[in-house]
């Protein structure tokens, strides 16, 4: 990959889209195609095929997708299959039909069996039952790593697959129903610290355990993979640390200021007890993260500028 090289990167406007093309510019590529959700509807296969037919993209960026919480995941269950099967169909089979030189396709740590033994290692793929809270998105995910092997033994297409653990950073999701943890918690701290109110509510027990990755980091190690990865399977990318949510909860508590109580919502679902990623693949190839988490909410915390989401 070359800064000449046309790079479509699917999904640009997302926090991992957007984290990627913010890189690419960084590392002075600049020929970089993109397409909202409305100029260009990939779950439309003659559409995406007339995108690649016009645009004949040298590289992809597979970072489209219908992404949520654990509440999103477990309502918009036939959402998140069809939507991420279509995407991934679609954009994967037009890379192939129009001479893509190198495909990268986004996942998620939540591929892992429920009960996998931790650290995760990327040989733990299908090995047993998955959280039934997101199984739909784990199947569509795990269906596109499987569209990328099937590629590249049939056809020999270098497209490969990246999975990285839960993330966050600019242009996260903060609606309270269907986002992630960490920018939930930021904004329902703010939101209490600045009406006084004597407690946040926080979902689940706060015993799971979870790692968190700071989506420019991600987006480092997608370009790094890009250069030096091209085979078979997948690579983890995650710090190979976690804590658990009420530790999440009181440091986000201590970054933003609040000085309440948590309390807990056991009504709403704990999901996976775990899911630490094993990245000695990863290490093993020559990257390792650079933002720390209390950091890295720090940052994500100062770029919101006390922002209110009313
Ligand atoms: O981040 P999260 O929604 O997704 O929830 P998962 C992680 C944990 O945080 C769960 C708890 O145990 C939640 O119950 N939690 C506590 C909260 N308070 C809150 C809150 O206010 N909002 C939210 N959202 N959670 C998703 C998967 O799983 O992770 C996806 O459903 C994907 O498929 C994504 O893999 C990365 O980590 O449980």
């Amino acid at each position: 990959m070359t800064p000449t090289d046309k790079i479509y990167v699917a999904g640009h406007r997302g926090m991992v889209g957007s984290a990627i093309a913010r890189k690419l510019r960084a590392d002075g590529y600049d020929n970089l195609i993109t397409r909202t959700s409305s100029e260009l509807d990939l779950r439309d296969q003659r559409a995406v095929n007339e995108f690649f037919a016009a645009e004949q993209p040298d590289y992809v960026f597979l970072a489209a997708a219908k992404v949520g919480g654990i509440l999103a995941n477990n309502v918009y269950r036939g959402q998140f299959l069809y939507d991420n099967l279509m995407i991934e169909a679609n954009v994967i089979e037009a890379a192939r039909v129009h001479g893509v030189k190198k495909l990268q396709f986004l996942g998620s740590s939540c591929i892992y069996p429920k009960l996998a033994p931790q650290p995760l290692t990327e040989d733990a793929l299908l090995t047993g039952p998955l959280e039934p809270t997101n199984e739909p998105y784990a199947i569509a995910k795990i269906t596109g790593i499987k569209l990328c092997d099937a590629y590249r033994a049939q056809y020999g297409c270098d497209f490969i697959s990246v999975m990285p653990t839960n993330l966050y950073g600019p242009n996260d999701n903060y609606d309270l129903e269907t986002s992630h943890v960490l920018p939930a918690l930021i904004r329902k701290f703010h939101e209490a610290k600045r009406e006084n109110r004597p407690e946040v509510v926080m979902w689940g027990t706060g015993s799971p355990k979870r790692e968190f990755l700071h989506a420019d980091d991600l987006a480092a190690a997608c370009v790094y993979l890009m250069h030096h990865f091209s085979d078979y399977g997948f690579v983890n990318v995650g710090t190979g640390e976690d804590l658990s949510i009420l530790e999440l909860a009181q440091t986000i508590r201590e970054v933003v200021g609040y000085q309440g109580e948590i309390t807990h919502d056991r009504s709403k679902p704990d999901g996976t007890p775990r899911k630490l990623m094993n990245v000695d693949k990863l290490h093993a190839m020559g990257w390792k993260h650079s933002i720390e988490l209390r950091e890295g909410i720090e940052r994500v915390y100062a770029e919101l500028g006390g922002k209110d989401w009313y």
